[in-house]
């Protein structure tokens, strides 16, 4: 790009962080859940008797299913176990502040009873209105919620990949009006809803409607003020994604760390916007895939680190998990969401509200500072075998007080290292998980 900023019609719509309270709540929840169902759970990365180790949600493409044919599975959505207020509780304990679920992926399967298709919970032999379930059950503990959309839609005949005849302008022109009446008819059934997580946005027909991606972002704003909407949807003038051909940031927050993160050294550029990644358990499976010796699994302590990151850079993270077809959750990421609450509970202050620090990144962890309060947390993942950790402040701070956030009312030895330096002695024996120590610090703002 030139210097000057070129005028776009369909670019970033304003500069810097939204500061209105719907946003702050946003930042502040830091640590969500994401949940992916659908049609794709029931096969669970399993067709014909052969296991594909690649993204369960993905199954139909990857054993090139056609459509009419993965249809059919709507005859065997049976989620009899689903209790949304389980879900919700459990989701409560481990500390999760918002959650973001799939209404429709790429399969095209809605999970509402949407007026505009009958590919859709309506149609099913258990008719249950999970979108509507969930955001009452979830709400009603305190989880905000979010809805994922997938734009692509490999189910609808109007769906085009690009646009190369009259023919797919027409059709796309209907695959929208379609879009706009399923985005509407969401936000009106689940007024609570607090903001769009969109996907599936990658291919040339999205890229040709730039004007389009800011026209949805609009209506969802006008139906509901305050409403927040993932960088994902974006598309400008000349097809530029996320960011625009000016480099600035399209809708809210940047939604572009998938199962991956900033690093410290290159990235702290995020650090200036708002942005939230999001993560899976296994290395990549958001649907529930029946094979999880497929890929690694990530461990509870692997998991909070990934939080960690995230909110080190001033981020937030969603963690996914992939329920059953019969509407239970599998033991693993039970067991998982139990190991994330044993460890928030003790911990959760240093994760809510965290924000970016800006003091030199040390290999023992993470800094976290807090939005609202001042304080500063270390997060401790590698304990070094000295016992002891660095902590290096910019001039004119200085650490008084060290005290671990497993009991406050114990002080850790602090000594002396060098100029603007000083060792924080830990205690022995090593730590099964994560050690947080919440630091008083004079001289700072
Ligand atoms: C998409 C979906 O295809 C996938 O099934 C899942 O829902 C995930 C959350 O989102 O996958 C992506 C999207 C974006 C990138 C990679 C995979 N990306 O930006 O690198």
């Amino acid at each position: 790009h030139g210097q000057e900023n070129e005028s776009l019609k369909y670019g970033s719509q304003y500069e810097g962080k939204r500061q209105d309270e719907a946003m702050q709540k946003f930042r502040e929840n830091r640590l969500g859940q994401f949940i992916h169902w659908g049609l794709y759970a029931i096969p669970g990365g399993k067709w014909d008797g052969k296991i594909y180790p690649g993204a369960a949600e993905w199954l139909q493409s990857w054993a090139d299913v056609p459509p009419e044919e993965w249809s059919k599975l709507i005859n065997q959505w049976n989620p009899d176990e689903f209790d949304a207020q389980e879900w919700a509780h459990m989701a409560k304990e481990a500390g999760f502040k918002y959650m973001t679920v799939t209404t429709k992926h790429h399969e095209g399967f809605c999970l509402w009873p949407s007026e505009y298709t009958d590919f859709d919970v309506a149609s099913a032999p258990n008719k249950t209105d999970i979108m509507g379930e969930l955001i009452d059950a979830y709400t009603k503990v305190g989880i905000d919620v979010y809805f994922y959309y997938s734009i692509l839609d490999w189910h609808h005949p109007d769906w085009r990949y690009d646009i190369k005849s009259e023919e797919d302008e027409q059709a796309f022109e209907r695959y929208k009006t379609y879009v706009d009446n399923q985005l509407t008819e969401l936000v009106e059934r689940y007024p609570e809803v607090k903001g769009f997580w969109f996907d599936g946005t990658w291919d040339k027909s999205v890229k040709k409607n730039g004007k389009w991606t800011l026209e949805i972002q609009q209506m969802l704003k006008s139906l509901k003020p305050g409403m927040i909407v993932n960088s994902r949807l974006r598309a400008d003038d000349h097809g530029s994604r996320h960011f625009d051909s000016n480099d600035k940031l399209m809708g809210d927050y940047e939604s572009g760390y998938e199962r991956r993160l900033p690093s410290f050294r290159e990235d702290t550029i995020v650090t200036t916007r708002d942005w939230e990644a999001v993560m899976t358990v296994p290395e990549n499976q958001w649907g529930y895939h029946q094979d999880w010796s497929v890929s690694h699994v990530k461990s509870t302590n692997e998991v909070l680190e990934w939080i960690t990151h995230s909110v080190a850079m001033g981020g937030n993270m969603l963690v996914n998990i992939g329920p059953k077809p019969d509407g239970t959750i599998r033991q693993q990421e039970k067991t998982l969401m139990k190991e994330i609450e044993q460890w928030m509970d003790i911990n959760g202050e240093a994760i809510y509200a965290g924000d970016y620090l800006g003091w030199e990144k040390q290999d023992w962890g993470y800094y976290i500072a807090d939005q609202k309060t001042n304080e500063v947390y270390a997060l401790v993942f590698n304990v070094p075998v000295t016992q002891k950790i660095t902590v290096a402040t910019p001039e004119g701070i200085s650490i008084e007080e060290a005290h671990p956030l497993k009991d406050e009312s114990e002080s850790l030895k602090i000594s002396e290292k060098g100029p603007n330096e000083v060792f924080i002695h830990l205690p022995q024996p090593m730590f099964e998980a994560p050690y947080v120590i919440k630091l008083k610090v004079s001289g700072k703002d």
